[in-house]
């Protein structure tokens, strides 16, 4: 292109207004468009400003250049419906002259295009040469009700002070971010820092270049409000605007697009709403009432479960404070939310409440409260857990009666089987305990003290060891009759006692039987008979 050519198409007229569509990238929603140059050139078509901005800039007609093009495209005002924005370009080169102001509101008056929906784009560069005058003509701009917009921020010298020295109220990310964004981990970094930049000083974010859905998801997912580019139209001429403009919203994310192998290291990451549903569904279902407050102590977000717990549904309490919602429980949590809002976590706070159902037991619950900080150490919030442990309580308080009434018994058990004992070995008489198979199994002591055979050498049929050789075969004969009939016994036999003598003993038992008929147990005693015995000898003597 020489001189001679742009020098013409601004005498014929032939640069026009294309219009890009910007699209907020949560709903869909056509925001505006962005206004970029065209020569409409007889012969070669459209021609890009690439090939004609520079060298309308070096030779002193971009400002009639930027005339022909902001002129037009104000004239589209009518069928640009309120309160879709236009953005657009101004020269680093036309940032010097003090007069841009005012040749943009007139241009814009003149068209009757409202200048409160008028975002002007410039590039970081035209800052370089004189922040100054860059600095009062932005200035200007603003007052009359502009927006300002850095455009390509990332490429060029993305001076912090840039960004503090011009009221800006908008980041153009560069598209070369979001080309390599889906593949590269740094570029993916670059945006979230960038959206991370426009949060914390409250700038709009707009990607530019969006191409692909993959693309829009994942800025999305990164935070960024807004999206350029050819995944939402390419720039049109002014009479496509009322089809753009009547166009049915851009579904949020028709289909998913397939994670491609650059869609993070796994793939277990899901895609941004399909995220949004797993924690919602996390949020909801937690058996723990949740959420997040304001610093202004407004309810942000709360879980179905706190809802429940308050008694008012989730939308009746947004917006609202506690002390609205639960305004008999305020006084018992106010203390803890004015702490959290000083910087401090606390957890496991128990708090006893009332039960929203007239006379039943109170609730109780623990409470955890953990303020929100932003990048500045500043409280922006406070996120609240309430789990109910009323239930819990009540069977630890079961727990401890009924491991209390335990004690006793066991208590009462260990006195009684003391008296047993006490009885058992006081008695006059030897008892014994056998199986149904004729074996020992317990004596008393007082056997051990006649016999000195210790309970252990007595056990099975150790017994049979303290007794008369001639009384062996009688007695075992008996035994035997006794088990096989389930007879009472009842038999005489002559024991060693410690001191060496044969001494006349009496043993006794009956069976105890289990449910089906069966002897499971012996239980018997030995007396001693010896006086007895003696004295029938006497008489039989005598
Ligand atoms: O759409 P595209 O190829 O049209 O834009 C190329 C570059 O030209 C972009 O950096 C854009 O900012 C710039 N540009 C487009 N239109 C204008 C305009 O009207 N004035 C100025 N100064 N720059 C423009
Ligand atoms: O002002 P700025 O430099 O942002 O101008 C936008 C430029 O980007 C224009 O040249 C425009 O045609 C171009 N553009 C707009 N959308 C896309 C896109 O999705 N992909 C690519 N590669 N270029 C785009
Ligand atoms: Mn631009």
């Amino acid at each position: 292109m020489e001189l001679s050519d742009i020098r013409a198409a601004l005498e014929r007229d032939e640069v026009e207004p294309c219009f890009q569509p910007l699209v907020e990238l949560r709903t869909g929603r056509l925001a505006g468009f962005e206004v970029l140059a065209r020569w409409k050139h007889p012969e070669h078509g459209y021609v890009l400003p690439e090939n004609f901005i520079s060298l309308a800039e070096k030779n002193g007609l971009i400002g009639q250049l930027m005339q022909q093009v902001f002129r037009k495209a104000f004239q589209s005002a009518p069928v640009l419906p309120e309160p879709l924005v236009l953005a657009v370009n101004v020269s680093p080169t036309q940032l010097h002259h003090l007069t841009l102001p005012g040749q943009i509101r007139e241009l814009a008056e003149e068209a009757g295009f409202p200048l409160k929906r008028l975002t002007v784009e410039i590039t970081e560069s035209a800052l370089l040469y004189n922040l100054e005058r860059a600095q009062i003509i932005t200035k200007q701009l603003k007052a009359m009700g502009c927006r300002l917009a850095l455009d390509d921020f990332g490429t060029g010298y993305s001076s912090l002070g840039h960004l503090q020295a011009l009221p800006f109220d908008e980041l153009k990310i560069d598209r070369s971010f979001v080309a390599s964004m889906t593949n590269t981990r740094d570029s993916r970094k670059i945006v979230a820092a960038i959206v991370g930049l426009g949060h914390s000083l409250g700038c709009m974010t707009i990607a530019e270049g969006v191409e692909t859905e993959e693309q829009a998801d994942m800025l999305l997912w990164l935070g960024c409000g807004f999206g350029q580019g050819w995944l939402y139209g390419h720039p049109v001429t002014a009479d496509k605007i009322p089809s753009l403009v009547a166009a049915p919203l851009r579904a949020m994310h028709p289909g998913f697009s397939t994670p491609g192998d650059g869609w993070g290291a796994s793939s277990l990451e899901a895609l941004p709403t399909q995220r949004l549903a797993q924690l919602q569904a996390i949020y909801d279902g937690a058996p723990v009432g949740l959420c997040f407050l304001d610093s202004n102590l407004r309810y942000v977000s709360l879980n179905k479960r706190l809802a429940e717990m308050n008694g008012p549904s989730v939308a009746a309490h947004l917006g609202k404070t506690p002390m609205e919602m639960v305004p008999h429980l305020f006084p018992l949590y106010e203390p803890y939310l004015l702490r959290a809002l000083q910087g401090e976590a606390m957890e496991g706070v128990e708090v006893v409440r009332p039960s929203p159902t007239p006379g039943e037991p109170d609730r109780i619950s623990l409470t955890s409260y953990q303020p929100a900080f932003d990048e500045a150490d500043e409280v922006i919030g406070i996120s609240i857990a309430v789990v109910d442990i009323t239930e819990h309580k009540r069977t630890e308080e079961a727990l401890r009666e009924s491991d209390e009434a335990l004690r006793e018994s066991v208590e009462a058990l260990r006195e009684s089987d003391e008296h047993y004992r006490h009885m058992v070995e006081s008695n006059p008489q030897a008892l014994w305990v056998m199986d149904a198979e004729g074996n020992n199994l317990d004596v008393s002591s007082r056997w051990v003290r006649t016999t000195g055979l210790s309970k252990e050498r007595t056990r099975h049929l150790g017994w049979l060891e303290a007794l008369h050789p001639d009384d062996l075969a009688p007695t075992m004969k008996a035994m035997k009759e006794a088990l096989r009939t389930g007879k009472p016994i009842d038999i005489e036999y002559r024991v060693k006692s410690v001191d060496g003598e044969w001494k006349w003993m009496r043993s006794r038992g009956s069976p105890r039987f289990n449910p089906s008929g069966e002897i499971i147990r012996w239980y018997g005693s030995v007396e001693d008979i010896d006086e007895r015995k003696q004295m029938e000898e006497a008489i039989g003597r005598s």
